[in-house]
């Protein structure tokens, strides 16, 4: 992408409304726009990044079992008077009525609309279990919203939903996108660990939200230093195997958010003992027959007999994650994007704009990148050196190269690593090496 085409509306200044760094970083560097109070525009490069969140998540859902769906946003009331929700949710759910006065409402979560899609299918234990999510924007009114999409009211989430006959199933399914998220967020470059959590408005009786630890964590966490050293992508996972001895693992060591840590009764010594700020990127729960009952969510069983599905839900805040993610990994010259979820892999500058020999330089390497399917974002605008640096230091490209006239005359280029700001310069071959080492 050539940034004189681009539509990259960036800020030269700090954002007033903007608290945290995540939120001024993702104005500044033009990834998103407000349209009302906690509901935001994505523009290309931050809609970039959410769909790269998007996939990675969506490839370990299926990776785990789960069958992706989508689920409309607007729900009818009926289903949630069935579960006795419709009152229970409160302020925080946008109400509707459309234009025959029936009671409609902007989904916050789907609990509701699954159970009444499953039911209306599966007759038999046969059929089970069954691992379903979408990814789907979900409404909550929130008292305050704030930090940017941090906490939205309009946000994006992917939510699954496990069908089990009994406990003893709802128990795998459970473990599944417990492991399933460990890899997810580690995938991100993010150290996401799992705290044992109240279930809220979902309800139910086992749930973990998943926090990653940032200095501007809405919530104070507590947890073992050794959390640090664990590396959910060290082996391959079989989803189908018994994966009770990671999920130990995992919950062996001691993890809690401020409102369950209990100084007194920590069993953590104090230099072992993390005390941090966290971020909730995921939340899982186990809340048995809540909704299968009330909904009427019945199979027959082995023994013929009806029986109540058991069920649990699952959730990640995908929107939330572009902010999450920066507020992990950044600097004061801007965002440092990890590989993975990075807009483009690569930025590359043109430091001479309209000199023959700098431009044809650019332009062979700007073909090259393209050639081997390496995603670059080229700034080809006449502008000074400085002000081009510093907006590629902003919108934290993975890699930087630089093309100048002293190298065009000798056919070298610049090399710069933005989150080790490491910098070689090095002919162009090896140039292309270096930042596509994987690359054909
Ligand atoms: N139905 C369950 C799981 S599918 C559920 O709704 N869980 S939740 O309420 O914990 O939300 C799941 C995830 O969505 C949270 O862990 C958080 O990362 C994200 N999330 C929740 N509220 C917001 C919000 N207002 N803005 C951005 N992300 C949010």
């Amino acid at each position: 992408m050539r940034l004189t085409q681009y539509f990259l509306p960036t800020l030269k200044e700090n954002p007033a409304e903007a608290q945290i760094v995540s939120h001024r970083l993702m104005l500044r560097a033009g990834m998103i726009r407000q349209s009302s109070a906690g509901i935001y525009s994505w523009l290309p490069m931050g809609f970039k990044v959410l769909q790269k969140i998007e996939q990675i998540v969506r490839e370990e859902q299926d990776a785990a079992g789960c069958q992706e769906v989508l689920m409309p946003t607007i729900q009818p009331a009926e289903l949630w008077r069935e579960s006795g929700r419709y009152d229970d949710y409160g302020a925080e759910m946008l109400r509707i009525k459309d234009r025959h006065g029936r009671d409609m409402l902007y989904g916050p979560t789907n609990e509701e609309q699954i159970t009444e899609i499953f039911k209306a299918s599966t007759k038999s234990y046969k059929q089970l279990p069954k691992l379903l999510y979408h990814i789907q924007w979900k409404f909550r009114d929130e008292v305050r919203p704030r930090f940017g999409v941090m906490r939205g009211r309009e946000f994006l989430m992917k939510d699954a939903y496990s069908f089990d006959l009994d406990y003893e199933g709802a128990v795998r399914a459970y473990r599944k996108f417990f492991v399933a998220y460990l890899r997810t967020f580690a995938r991100m470059g993010l150290k996401a660990i799992p705290m044992q959590a109240d279930s809220g408005p979902i309800g139910g009786d086992m749930s973990h939200e998943f926090q990653i630890l940032a200095d501007t964590g809405e919530s104070r966490v507590f947890c073992h230093k050794d959390f640090l050293k664990f590396d959910p992508l060290q082996s391959e996972i079989d989803f189908d195997a018994d994966l009770k001895p990671i999920v130990d693992k995992w919950t062996g060591l001691y993890a809690a958010a401020d409102e369950k840590h209990d100084p007194a009764k920590c069993p953590v010594p104090a230099d072992q003992l993390l005390d941090a700020r966290g971020i909730e990127v995921g939340h899982i729960f186990y809340f048995g027959t809540k909704y299968s009952a009330p909904l009427g969510a019945n199979v027959d069983g082995p023994d013929g007999k009806s029986t109540t599905v058991h069920m649990g839900s699952y959730g990640i805040g995908v929107s939330r994650l572009a902010g999450a993610i920066i507020e992990a990994s950044h600097d004061a010259a801007g965002i440092i994007w990890p590989e993975s979820v990075a807009p483009f892999q690569v930025g590359l500058i043109n430091l001479k704009v309209g000199d023959a020999k700098t431009d044809a330089l650019s332009g062979d390497l700007y073909a090259k990148l393209k050639q081997k399917k390496i995603d670059v974002l080229y700034d080809d605008r006449d502008e000074r050196a400085g002000a081009k640096f510093a907006d590629m230091d902003l919108i934290g490209l993975p890699w930087q190269i630089v093309v100048g006239p002293r190298g065009a005359a000798s056919g070298t280029v610049e090399v710069k690593n933005r989150k080790s700001g490491e910098k070689a310069e090095m002919p162009l071959e090896q140039a292309l090496a270096k930042v596509a080492p994987k690359a054909v």
